[in-house]
């Protein structure tokens, strides 16, 4: 998933690093409207879907329904809980650059949010997407040591060639991946507790498939990015995410190259099938 940087001509304040002043006076009412909106939106359900972890993040930040938070107030929190900030971004950045902020425990945040009519979906990370999705799990000091170890992992994945096979772990773990709790299954993927359709669908649709979380399966099955997951991956733990992700990947990635791509609802040999999925209702195109 190669991300096109759009850098957003507009301001001419923006570093060779991306980053930029939040330009807090640029948010009108009708923004910081949208942000009350989806805030609370979601607030209402997750209790009961999103994990513990995230809740209790979400509530150590300090963000609230009032108004867009202030970056800096953020990065206060964080830096305290785990030593990660986070920094003001126009828009996607390139690869390399989106990485050596993860490894050095920065989180780039897009500085805009969505207009009212795209209050349920948009393609790409806006400022609710990337503070109310990714920041608050950034508060929990396993899940901030995976983010830095996957930054240090994108850079070498970039150097071998191999970011199609790391983006797809960042996909079903980070974006879209559940986990296991004594209560059941629970929501820690950004992209899934920042939209409220799919929040609900992950945990109770029978359609789609939910798979014990496995290293070298995930990272060689396609998906799609504007469509509901056709297969959600399920962890034990952040330990168990982490431990994961610790060994040198160029073998991993040497044994991909000779795989082929599982096709995103496809069940196959070998998973650990926690449920197995309908499918009814899946768009039939194919994965990216
Ligand atoms: N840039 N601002 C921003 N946010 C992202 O989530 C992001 C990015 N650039 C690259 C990227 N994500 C993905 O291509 C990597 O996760 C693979
Ligand atoms: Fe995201």
């Amino acid at each position: 998933m190669q991300a096109q940087a759009l850098v957003d001509d507009r301001h001419d304040d923006i570093r060779p690093d991306y980053t930029m002043a939040q330009p807090y006076g640029r948010y009108t009412s009708v923004d910081h409207a949208v942000w009350r909106k989806l805030f609370e939106r979601q607030g209402d359900f997750l209790k009961g879907r999103a994990c513990d972890e995230f809740l209790a993040g979400l509530a150590g930040l300090g963000a609230t329904k009032d108004h867009i938070p202030h970056f800096e107030r953020l990065t206060e929190a964080l830096m305290k809980a785990t030593g990660w900030q986070i920094v003001a971004v126009p828009g996607l950045v390139p690869d390399d650059v989106f990485f050596g902020h993860l490894a050095a425990r920065r989180f780039p945040v897009t500085w805009w949010i969505r207009k009212p009519e795209q209050m349920d979906y948009l393609q790409e990370p806006d400022a609710f997407h990337d503070i109310y999705g990714h920041v608050p799990l950034l508060m929990n000091p396993v899940f901030g040591d995976y983010m830095q170890a996957y930054g240090e992992g994108g850079l070498k994945a970039l150097k071998q060639n191999a970011l199609n096979y790391l983006a797809r772990l960042y996909w079903y773990t980070v974006e879209f991946g559940l986990i296991r709790t004594k209560d059941g299954l629970r929501i820690y993927g950004s992209g899934i507790v920042s939209s409220r359709g799919e929040s609900i669908y992950c945990l109770e649709s029978p359609a789609p498939n939910r798979i014990g979380f496995d290293l070298m399966r995930i990272m060689h099955t396609g998906y799609r990015l504007d469509t509901f997951q056709k297969s959600y991956f399920v962890i034990d733990s952040f330990q168990e995410l982490f431990d994961a992700t610790r060994p040198d990947f160029t073998p991993y990635y040497e044994q991909l190259r000779k795989l082929p791509q599982v096709p995103s609802g496809d069940i196959i040999e070998g998973d650990r099938v926690l449920h197995r999925g309908t499918r009814e209702g899946w768009d039939p195109r194919p994965d990216a």
